[in-house]
């Protein structure tokens, strides 16, 4: 196996001070989903979501943990998130401190890398906001129109899942990923390829499959998929490198890959030709670069995931897609698929031909409401 890491992409942002931070404070938010989002392994019905609020010299950023208040996605949830930031990782912070020194610090923590993301998200969001630059520019890229991707849950019905479907070509989505799972999945596919042969479409099966399941996943090889999403287990790499052996259609994983190291090694054993960067789920925007650069090198297709998230995780998505090696689009849709009501102050939209613009300005380039958030608030605690 060669891994040759080469020219960071990150070095520049590894060596930012940070700044002091004088309140550190968490905050459960909850708010209604527009309609139930089924996936093999839940249905979430609202999304509870732990923010992560830093001030700092008059100036106050948010970040968002893309944790679940179960462990159904991932062993994280919003209670685990909020002690390891609490008792571990924010007591890590002190004047003088790099983002790459941070990073070393977190790294001792072995996984919680939704939490990890949640605190780094804020602390860089917070120098982009002081430096008066926006987020994806404090990244190193430019401006950048981002590709759009709606992510359609399992559905009761083939005709309600057509309806969606329909109804996203219409508005303009780059491309089209419907939830499978074992006994929902190739009458399902072939019923939507039937009606749009040419639509962009891909299927997500969070890890539900088997091995022993590789014939029936080469069925859907008939119906021109960009790529099949964690057929096999979260745990698993190795398995997935025989599947794609096995299958013409690229294999996308997504809950496998925890960090660049994983990347790097389902890659070298050809257990994907596509990678699905959750930045919270690899611990953070730094981390995410890396691997967007390290896949694009080796040839491999980058989006970005997303978790359902608020208006600050969505955002947060948007701006490190301008990043290199973002070749595909992602999980990036409209803020009206999720919430009537969000928390930050402009919804995300499509704009002309389909495309997400980012919004201009320090930091995420768009307000949170501090009224919004309030009303949503769960629960809330000043750590510091
Ligand atoms: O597997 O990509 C997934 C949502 C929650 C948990 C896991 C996943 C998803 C999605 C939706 O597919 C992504 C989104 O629209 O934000
Ligand atoms: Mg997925």
């Amino acid at each position: 196996m060669t891994f040759e890491p080469g020219p960071s992409p990150t070095a520049a942002l590894e060596a930012i001070a940070i700044p002091e931070i004088e309140h550190v404070d968490l905050v459960t938010v909850s708010l209604p989903l527009v309609a139930p989002f089924g996936t093999s392994v839940s249905t979430w019905t609202r999304k509870e979501a732990l923010l992560v609020r830093v001030e700092s010299d008059g100036v106050t950023a948010w970040g968002e943990c893309v944790a679940d208040p179960d462990p159904f996605y991932s062993y994280e949830t919003n209670e685990t998130a909020r002690h390891i930031i609490r008792d571990f990782l924010v007591r890590q912070l002190e004047p003088g401190l790099t983002l790459g020194g941070l990073e070393e610090r977190f790294r001792r923590v072995r996984g919680h890398n939704m939490a990890k993301a949640a605190v780094e998200n804020a602390i860089v969001i917070l120098i982009a906001m002081q430096r008066g630059v926006p987020l994806h520019a404090l990244l190193g890229w430019p401006p950048k129109r981002i590709m759009s991707g709606l992510s359609i849950g399992l559905q009761d019905s083939q005709s309600a899942l057509l309806e969606k479907v329909e109804r996203a070509v219409a508005r303009g989505y780059h491309r089209i990923k419907m939830k499978v799972r074992r006994g929902q999945d190739v009458e399902w596919v072939r019923a939507v390829r039937d009606r749009f042969p040419n639509v962009p479409l891909m299927a997500d099966a969070n890890g539900d499959y088997t091995l022993a399941d590789a014939g029936r996943l080469r069925e859907l090889d008939a119906f021109n998929l960009t790529m099949i999403e964690q057929p096999l287990s979260y745990a698993d790499i190795i398995e997935h490198a025989a599947l794609q052996r096995e299958l013409k259609t690229a294999i996308c994983l997504d809950e496998s890959i925890r960090g660049l190291a994983d990347a790097a090694s389902a890659l070298s054993i050809g257990a994907c030709r596509v990678i699905n960067v959750k930045q919270g789920r690899v611990g953070g925007l730094l981390e995410s670069v890396r691997i967007a650069h390290h896949a694009a090198s080796r040839g491999a297709g980058v989006w970005s995931g997303g978790m359902d998230e608020t208006g600050i995780g969505r955002l947060v998505n948007i701006h490190l897609q301008a990043a290199h090696g973002f070749s595909l689009p992602g999980d990036t849709s409209e803020t009206a698929n999720y919430f009537h009501e969000d928390i930050v102050e402009k919804p995300v939209v499509l704009g002309a031909g389909g495309f997400i613009d980012i919004p201009p300005g320090p930091g995420l380039g768009v307000r949170v409401v501090p009224e919004l958030v309030l009303k949503k608030t769960t629960r809330a605690e000043r750590l510091r």
